[in-house]
């Protein structure tokens, strides 16, 4: 097992349909110890049954990305957890007012666009910053992110999340850059469309899904486990030589020009 010994932090679990935990399970998997965050009390039962499900004593921590105070809370209970050591850490996190994934783009808030970049970019930033001390004391570390297409091409209705992901994509190079001399890797995996909580509210998703299978060289749409091996594989030593880039797990649809 590739990641036997080796510990992981995955901020991003909802559900068992979430990407996050797509990626926990290959971890998991591999050998990894791995502890679970959830955004609040909402989801909490739910995230603790699924951590449950595979061990009873998998930590579980509240996690707010944008609460700087939970962060460091969360950190703490990871060092306690892990030794003060700490190999990996995946952030799948993403939101935007509902209101701004429809209609037209010229309507955004400052409000809306504001959270949208709090919440979908510079968390990535102030996670990255709480978990490097716990990745020093490890020798180095891997960092992983989610992104979508829409951050490069226009999806419709996508609309600020496309302006986030863009810059999420920045945040992973210039991320990349910094760490590099205590080697730490950020890299980031842009999905395919997937029927995940986030995409349950969108109008026009299943058109998205159609479309991939219509036009995809796999003819198919991707799934969470073949997300979660793609994420396994940049956390993982396997990528090594691997930093500041974003690996397509999408079925081939981004490389199509019609
Ligand atoms: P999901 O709803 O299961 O996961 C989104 C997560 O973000 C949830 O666990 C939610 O609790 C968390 N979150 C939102 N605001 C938060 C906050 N303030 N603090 C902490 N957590 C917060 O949906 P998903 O599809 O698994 O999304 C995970 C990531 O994958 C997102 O970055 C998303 O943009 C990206 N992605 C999704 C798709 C898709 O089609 N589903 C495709 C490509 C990329
Ligand atoms: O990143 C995403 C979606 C993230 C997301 C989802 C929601 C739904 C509920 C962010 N914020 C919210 N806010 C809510 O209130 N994806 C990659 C999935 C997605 O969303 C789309 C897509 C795809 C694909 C929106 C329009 C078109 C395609």
């Amino acid at each position: 097992m590739i990641l036997s010994g080796k510990t992981a932090l995955v901020v991003g679990v909802a559900n068992k349909n979430s990407i996050a935990w797509g990626i926990a399970e290959a971890l998991l998997r591999e050998g990894a110890k791995v502890a679970l965050t959830y955004q609040n009390e909402r989801v909490e039962g739910r995230v603790r049954d699924l951590a449950k499900s595979f061990d009873p004593e998998l930590p579980c921590f509240q996690l707010d990305a944008t609460n700087d105070e939970e962060i460091a809370t969360t950190m703490k209970g990871v060092g306690e957890a892990f030794g003060g050591k700490l190999d990996m850490l995946v952030h799948s996190v993403a939101f935007a007012k509902k209101e701004d994934l429809a209609g037209g783009m010229v309507e955004t808030s400052a409000d809306g666009f504001k959270l949208a970049q709090e919440i979908s970019a510079y968390t990535l930033i102030s996670l990255t910053r709480g978990a490097l001390p716990l990745m020093q004391a490890a020798g180095g570390g891997s960092i992983l992110t989610l992104t979508y297409l829409g951050s490069e091409k226009v999806i419709p209705n996508y609309n600020v999340m496309g302006i986030c992901k863009a810059s999420l994509e920045a945040t992973t190079r210039y991320l990349a850059w910094d760490l590099g001399k205590h080697n730490v890797r950020v890299n980031a995996v842009s999905a395919g469309p997937i029927k995940t909580l986030a995409a349950r509210g969108i109008a026009g998703f299943s058109s998205v899904l159609e479309k991939v299978e219509e036009k995809a060289p796999l003819g198919r749409n991707v799934t969470t486990d073949e997300v979660g091996n793609a994420g396994l594989f940049l956390l993982s030593p396997w990528s090594s030589g691997i930093t500041g880039e974003v690996l397509y797990v999408d079925c081939g649809y981004h490389i199509m020009g019609m």
